[in-house]
């Protein structure tokens, strides 16, 4: 992986010239309000965070680089991961180095299975991944260089050891957690001939369709990273910035991608499809549809799939999977609902309460569990697990960035009401 080390030295050098440029024409430049909303607000619309990897623009979604998520779309993961940390694609050669190294090191420990085991057989499959990473801990090179003596210049040389450590066996450890989670426990070995998204698919022992294959290939690109402040990203990037090692980055990361507003949210999407077959058939009518969304509303639920923090247009993922859908499933019946709220959802969404829902457009997760659920992956439950395994990239590339860049312990303010009121007080 020289020629990934190599990418991201000099990145992590064009990066810290164009932030020394920005300090230099106003390091105490305003560019951001605070309202009293946004304090009690979640933050929501506050800039106050550099994220190089990936930018989510409201009206056309994600970007890796410079590249739209069309443009992306059809790469590999590994693609994805070197774009995320250097901001160039790898040629041919830089690819094949960075996939024999992670083919080396994708072995899971005895002891991390062991762990997974032991477990209650309801465990939710989040969990396991979650405490899968973290169970490895241990291995952590970056801690263990830490405690020599490191100087700060190498942080992000090992932790980008360690995020190959991680991304190496995330296929052999979701695919594993599949099949002792649903399946009869027994594991299927490694491929060293296929590339990362290809094992996964392999392991996992769904499907040996090359369908199926090139849906995992695209669902590992589509979910790789979404800027820095959503809840996954954030919290690995807190994490991380106490110097706590990427395991523990990682494991943090994916608890919070582990809540159905964020990550879970794609699981809960396809129960909400199956519901609606299961009441209405294969093709309800669009009027009943529309009668059954507004009682989910009226009863104070959300529509899964729909809205945005950040996006106000469809997002352009959602696109994606769709156009997948069409040239691969267009009859399965999941898809074929997921397309029917599609039509219907955003026009009840936008008039609803008065327009109280900023974004009434489907996100990414509106139509990915009816591609996979086609290919018979059904167990919705370990969903979350491959946006997961896919957004670690995002974490890791966020986190070796940052620390190349010597980016400090992250401590915003927090304010009590008496603090606020007695600001209004003063003015
Ligand atoms: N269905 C019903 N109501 C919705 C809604 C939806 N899909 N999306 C937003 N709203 C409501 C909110 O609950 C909020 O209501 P209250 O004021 O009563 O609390 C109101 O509209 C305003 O919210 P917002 O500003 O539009 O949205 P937020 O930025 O607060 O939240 C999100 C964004 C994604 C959490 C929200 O749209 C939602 O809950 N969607 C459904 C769950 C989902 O699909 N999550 C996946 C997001 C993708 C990802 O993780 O990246």
């Amino acid at each position: 992986m020289d020629n990934l080390r190599e990418g991201i030295q000099n990145h992590i050098i064009e990066l810290q010239l164009e932030i020394d440029n920005i300090f230099a024409r106003g390091r105490n430049s305003v560019v951001s309000e605070v309202t009293v909303g946004q304090i009690y607000g979640g933050m929501r619309g506050l800039v106050a965070l550099a994220c190089n990897t990936s930018y989510v623009d409201p009206y056309s979604g994600l970007y890796i680089g410079k590249y739209t998520t069309n443009e992306f779309s059809d790469k590999l993961p590994e693609e994805i991961f070197f774009l995320l940390s250097t901001g160039k694609f790898p040629d041919k050669e830089s690819l094949a180095d960075f996939q024999n190294d992670l083919n080396k090191r994708a072995k899971v420990p005895q002891y991390t299975w062991d762990v997974l085991r032991s477990l209650p057989k309801d465990t939710h499959p989040m969990t396991m991944l979650s405490l899968g990473i973290l169970s490895m801990e241990n291995e952590s090179v970056f801690k263990k260089e830490y405690r020599k003596g490191l100087q700060k210049a190498d942080y992000w040389k090992y932790t980008l050891e360690d995020a190959m450590n991680i991304l190496a066996k995330l296929p052999e450890l979701a695919a594993g957690i599949y099949r002792i989670r649903f399946g009869d426990g027994n594991l299927i070995s490694y491929d060293s001939n296929l590339n990362w998204s290809g094992n996964l698919a392999h392991m996992l022992g769904v499907n040996n369709d090359e369908g199926f294959a090139d849906l995992m290939r695209l669902y590992l690109v589509l979910h790789c990273d979404h800027e820095g402040g959503n809840v996954s990203a954030f919290t690995s990037r807190v994490v991380n910035s106490a110097l706590s090692d990427l395991y523990y980055a990682v494991s943090a990361g994916l608890n919070g991608l582990a809540g159905p507003l964020h990550g879970l949210a794609n699981q809960e999407c396809l129960r909400f499809i199956l519901k609606i077959h299961d009441k209405f058939g294969d093709d309800p009518d669009e009027e009943v549809l529309r009668a059954y969304i507004l009682d989910v509303l009226n009863s104070g639920k959300v529509i899964p799939g729909y809205g945005h923090a950040v996006l106000r247009v469809t997002d352009p993922r959602f696109t994606a999977f769709m156009k997948f859908g069409e040239a691969n499933c267009a009859n399965n019946h999941c898809f074929k609902i997921a397309k029917k709220l599609f039509s219907v959802v955003p026009d009840i969404l936008m008039h609803y309460k008065e327009g109280k829902v900023a974004n009434p457009w489907p996100n990414v997760d509106a139509m990915s569990g009816s591609l996979l659920h086609n290919y018979g992956l059904n167990e919705f439950d370990f969903y979350t697990v491959l946006f997961g395994v896919s957004r670690v990239m995002g974490f890791c590339a966020q986190n070796i960035l940052a620390l190349g860049l010597g980016q400090p312990i992250i401590r915003p303010k927090s304010v009590t009401n008496k603090w606020v009121i007695d600001k209004f007080d003063e003015n």
